[in-house]
């Protein structure tokens, strides 16, 4: 397997994937207006995207807003609908500094006009820059992606360019989101519940899972070193197990 080790020898992850809970939980428990524990959440962001850029992670992916998130209340859809944009709009500059690609997945149709053109500017204003990828998950969930990666290959079949024996998991896996960058290394659920609940499912196949009962307001990029330095543990404990995933990555440097 690739590896990227930084100086003193840990196994740097490539990509890691976070499930952003506990937001309302930190509202309750500090006493917050209803949605508060949300404008807590949007600031936690920003120290662990610092450290991730100075650890040499290739791609973050944080869950924004699921697909199942549009049966909260109505009033907490909107006030997501909201932080997304006004976080999209005060990112922009701090994308610039440090030079991060901004991309988005998820069903966008279901977006109003305005967040899908925000969406878009976005990512064309940083589409050249590649100290890191920051993904935002926005109306996303991994049996929509499943799906609509074998949507793209059934119209090809349709269409008489494939047959449906050639419908095999390398196929679907040029169609799912991020087919581009390499697989999840690290899943991160913070909140303390133990589920994926529809993630990245095929990207985070051979992913290391880390649950943790810190609410994501309270997730700090020491807790995160942490983690890694567990992750690197348990890779070279079953190098050999790794050693025959295959993950799409660019080799930097071959090691062991
Ligand atoms: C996020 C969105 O719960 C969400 C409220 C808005 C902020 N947030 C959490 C995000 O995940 C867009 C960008 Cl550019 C960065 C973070």
């Amino acid at each position: 397997m690739s590896t990227i080790l930084s100086a003193d020898s840990t196994i740097i992850p490539k990509h890691i994937a976070v499930i952003m809970d506990g937001n309302n939980r930190y509202g309750k428990a500090h006493k917050l207006g209803k949605g508060e524990g949300h404008i807590a959440g949007k600031d936690a962001l920003d120290p662990i995207v610092e450290y991730c850029l100075s650890t040499g992670i290739e791609v973050l992916t944080v869950f924004a807003f699921s697909s199942e998130n549009w049966q909260r209340p109505p009033n907490e859809v909107s006030l997501l609908m909201y932080l997304l944009a006004l976080t999209i709009n005060e990112q922009m500059p701090r994308m610039q500094k440090y030079r991060i690609k901004l991309r988005f997945i998820g069903d966008r149709s279901q977006l109003t006009d305005e967040l899908q053109a925000l969406m878009a500017d976005a990512e064309a204003k940083t589409a050249n820059f590649e100290a890191m990828t920051l993904v935002i998950a926005i109306s996303y969930g991994g049996q929509w992606d499943i799906a609509h990666a074998a949507q793209k290959l059934a119209k090809q079949v349709q269409e008489g360019q494939l047959r449906a024996e050639d419908v095999t998991k390398e196929r679907l896996a040029q169609h799912v989101q991020l087919a581009d960058v390499p697989a999840v290394d690290m899943l991160i659920r913070t909140g303390g519940e133990y589920r994926i609940s529809n993630f990245l499912l095929w990207q985070s196949a051979y992913a290391e899972l880390f649950f943790t009962k810190t609410l994501w307001p309270d997730f700090r990029p020491h807790e995160l070193a942490t983690m890694i330095a567990e992750f690197s543990q348990r890779q070279r404990r079953f190098g050999k197990t790794s050693e025959q995933v295959e993950t799409q990555t660019t080799v930097i440097n071959e090691c062991d």
